[in-house]
């Protein structure tokens, strides 16, 4: 650091110059991010909040409601009248208050010590960082022919150190939802508690049910569900960083509580403990600035996009992984191989990312990627082919 101050002009001068290595969403060139540009009535919410922590609700205690208000809506969405959880830093944090919760009340209630999650082969890699700061060993089910948790090698894994079962409902890879249905029924006879990570899928399938779209059942009206992670800034359009956890029952927040005796509530529940509560606020006008309608528009917009192109890579010769489910597309050249591939995008100026189960070029279309982006982008695999 220099000794004296500087100009205020002068920092954000440098400061821009050096923004401008980022990539910007608005130019349609990252198309393998599950984040996108946060809505800008959501950023105006946003930093009217910078100050608030809701690591100290005594102190915030509109906020703290504006949480609670949010954490209800979600869970709304997600078929529950009285949820429980917190907004977080994201999909990780969600993930292992979760298995945080799983393990500690396994632990109390049944004596497991050792314990163990299953976890299908396409989980996001933040239950490898849960299961290591938890201390549980992971069990990998196997996954059916179409990419999903194989429902035999779930109950073949099953053990009695199991302290929890994750499905998935829009997995990182390739945008598929496990047969939750079956799962949560197998959890739910086995008495083990059950997480749905929907941090992808959470904000895109409700909506695409009530117009019609044919999807599976992932939420809490399956009795097996015990909590879902819902992620408003991935396809909330809230900004980073935006997680959501939302348990059925108060008694797995319960569990996981620590004494904070100096504090204005005298027990916490969540990892961090000085925490924003802007994340909060901004969800919070943004689920009310959408409505449902808002939400399924866009979602039915992603959709649109998600079939624009996927008939064009098929008319040029490209394969497809499999159908898309949700609005995140794989899929390989028949020749060239997806690394290769994705480098020949990359000097083109696209952004992809490569799929490692099965290894394929991996889009997912956020609501920043437009048609005419799409229409460019064939244009170059057209090219290419
Ligand atoms: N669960 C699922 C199903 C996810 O796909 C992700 C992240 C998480 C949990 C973890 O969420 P957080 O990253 O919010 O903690 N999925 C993306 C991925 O790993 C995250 C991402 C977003 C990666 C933008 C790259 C990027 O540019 O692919």
């Amino acid at each position: 650091m220099q000794d004296e101050p500087i100009d205020r002009e002068v920092i954000l001068k440098e400061l821009e110059e050096i923004h401008k290595l980022d990539y910007d969403y608005a130019d349609g060139r990252i198309l393998g991010s599950m984040c996108t540009e946060a809505h800008p009535f959501a950023k105006e919410v946003y930093c009217k909040f910078l100050d608030t922590n809701l690591g100290d609700p005594g102190l915030f205690k509109g906020t703290k409601h504006i949480e609670e208000e949010v954490v209800k809506s979600i869970g709304n969405l997600l078929s529950l009248d009285n949820a429980y959880g917190n907004i977080v830093t994201g999909g990780t944090e969600a993930n292992i208050m979760a298995i945080r919760a799983a393990r500690n009340h396994a632990r109390k209630y049944k004596g497991i010590v050792d314990g163990e999650i299953i976890i299908s082969e396409a989980a996001h890699f933040s239950f490898k960082k849960a299961a290591d700061m938890l201390n549980l060993r992971i069990v990998e089910a196997k996954l059916d022919d179409d990419y999903k948790m194989d429902v035999e090698s779930l109950k073949d894994s099953i053990s009695d150190k199991t302290v929890a079962i994750v499905a998935i409902a829009g997995t990182t890879e390739l945008g598929l939802i496990d047969p939750i249905d079956e799962i949560s029924k197998i959890a739910h006879e086995n008495n083990i508690y059950f997480h749905v990570d929907a941090a992808f899928g959470g904000f895109s399938i409700p909506f695409l049910k009530e117009i019609g779209f044919d999807l599976p059942v992932f939420d809490f009206s399956l009795e097996g569900v015990c909590s879902i992670t819902v992620d408003p800034h991935k396809m909330g359009l809230a900004p980073i960083p935006a997680g959501g956890i939302i348990f059925r029952k108060e008694e797995y927040l319960q569990v996981m509580a620590v004494d904070s005796p100096y504090l204005t509530v005298k027990t916490q529940s969540t990892i961090v403990g000085t925490r924003l509560g802007a994340a909060s606020a901004a969800t919070y006008a943004i689920l009310k600035y959408f409505g449902k309608q808002g939400y399924a528009k866009m979602a039915k917009e992603m959709m649109n996009n998600t079939r624009y192109l996927k008939e064009g890579l098929e008319d040029i010769g490209y394969e497809l992984v499999r159908e898309p489910e949700l609005n995140l597309l794989a899929f390989n050249h028949p020749k060239i191989e997806a690394h290769e591939l994705a480098e020949k995008l990359d000097e083109l100026g696209w952004k992809v990312s490569v799929a490692k189960c099965p290894v394929a070029i991996r889009i997912v279309l956020m609501n920043h990627i437009k048609k005419s982006h799409l229409k460019e982008l064939l244009e170059d695999l057209k090219e290419i082919y």
